[in-house]
């Protein structure tokens, strides 16, 4: 590989200590955040893993560092550039902007569609050396990802090929995000009563919950099924312990427990029900709530993901889109994660997604019946996904294959 004329920039000094001076890739990645977490949470996940496992130079390019800081702690929302765990972070502060010099990096990840900026394509054209172009798309589990994975599509004017990469859960697509120390991390707080002690003080203030309980992590937008659902957990005789990460659904199980809000440090019982309002945390720590949690209730793109590297069952909330084109996403999700089910079980989690996703009501004792079989099938699962390959390994791999 030619040396990067980035090469000796002073930002990317502690990732390039990672890695050797001939897998030393420079990566710049664009982020619009159209709202929520997960565009730049998908981001920020790729490019850490991309850096610290796979040892490229990375610069993030966002135009939300708002949205960035509640997943970082560490991102000053004043400035401009900053570098953080060795990543380069541009606040991407008008479309036209691309960063104080116009270096284009060996690999332009240009996230979600957003379009980069045009005075960046022009330096793209003009390199030496044309730089490996991604759009790296959204996740689904519909099976024509597959086909359309790493499909070329040459630039009308320049001399440049923008590639698709298309995250997905079936063979022969981009994969999701896995770092290579989760399963073993997991396993860890799984096996450490201490480690699962400590996380139940910090979080809610007391001592774990009695082991007869349901712990449910509940990570939502605003959803007309949660009141019933609420009443169900309340109304049952078994015990359900609620983790209300703080959000756009806390205002609903507000009203549900007749309280003003459900802000972090609340919490609120009735009947068999408890529930605890939870500080949102920064991004690595999320993962210990899944798995705190016997069920998780996840949104969107990132959190789904983790929800199934965490080995349990859970119940996706799909990011909604116009014309109900994300029930055919949830429809190909649900049947990755049902498949090799018994058809009663597998029937039941169909009713309870769609149920959640806006198709009825949600029927918790028809649900949670599988749960031995849902919990036997995540994990499953979750060996079959990490088999398509994780996306930060399979963009490196084609990456590689590129700069020859
Ligand atoms: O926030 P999301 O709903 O994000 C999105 C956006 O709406 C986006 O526009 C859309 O395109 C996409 O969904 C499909 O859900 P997601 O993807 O799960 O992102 C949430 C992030 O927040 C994820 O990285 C986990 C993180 N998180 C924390 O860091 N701490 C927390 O306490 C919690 C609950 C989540």
């Amino acid at each position: 590989m030619p040396p990067h004329p980035r090469s000796s920039h002073p930002r990317r000094e502690s990732a390039r200590a990672a890695a050797t001076a001939e897998d030393s890739i420079a990566c710049d990645i664009f982020c619009a955040v159209v709202d929520n977490f997960g565009d730049i949470g998908v981001c920020w996940r790729l490019a850490r893993q991309l850096a610290a496992e796979h040892g490229w130079q990375v610069r993030v390019f966002v135009d939300d560092l708002h949205a960035f800081q509640r997943l970082c702690r560490t991102i000053d929302i004043g400035l401009a550039r900053q570098t953080v765990e060795g990543i380069a972070i541009e606040h991407w502060h008008e479309p036209a902007h691309a960063g104080d010099t116009l270096e284009v990096a060996d690999v332009v990840i240009e996230a979600f569609a957003c379009e980069l900026p045009p005075a960046y394509i022009a330096a793209m054209a003009r390199r030496e050396r044309a730089p490996i172009w991604i759009n790296l798309e959204y996740l689904s589990g519909e099976d024509w990802v597959a086909d359309f994975h790493l499909r070329p599509s040459p630039h009308p004017r320049y001399p440049l090929t923008k590639t698709f990469f298309f995250p997905g859960l079936g063979k022969g697509t981009g994969g999701v995000s896995k770092e290579r120390g989760l399963d073993a991390a997991r396993q860890a707080f799984e096996s450490s009563r201490d480690a699962r002690d400590t996380w139940w003080r910090n979080a809610t203030g007391g001592p774990g919950p009695e082991a007869e309980a349901t712990v449910v992590s509940l990570f939502a937008y605003e959803n007309p099924a949660v009141e019933a659902l609420l009443e169900q957990w309340r109304d049952q005789a078994e015990s359900t312990v609620l983790l209300v990460p703080e959000g756009r659904i806390s205002s609903a199980v507000a009203r549900f427990f007749g309280l003003p809000s459900f802000g972090a440090g609340a919490h609120a019982e009735r009947g068999s029900l408890r529930a605890y309002a939870l500080t949102f945390t920064e991004q690595p720590a999320y993962d210990a709530l899944l798995w705190a949690s016997h069920v998780n209730f996840v949104r969107g793109e990132d959190s789904f993901v983790r929800a199934q590297w965490a080995e349990r069952p859970f119940v996706w909330q799909i990011y909604p889109q116009a014309d109900n084109i994300h029930l055919q996403k949830l429809d190909a999700a649900v049947a990755h994660c049902t498949a090799s089910l018994p058809a009663a079980a597998r029937a039941s989690m169909e009713r309870f997604w769609h149920a959640w996703n806006g198709g009825g009501q949600p029927d918790w004792s028809d649900y949670w019946r599988h749960r031995v079989e849902f919990e036997t099938r995540a994990a499953a699962w979750a060996h079959e996904l990490a088999a398509v390959g994780d996306l930060a390994g399979n963009l490196a791999k084609f990456a590689k294959t590129q700069l020859k």
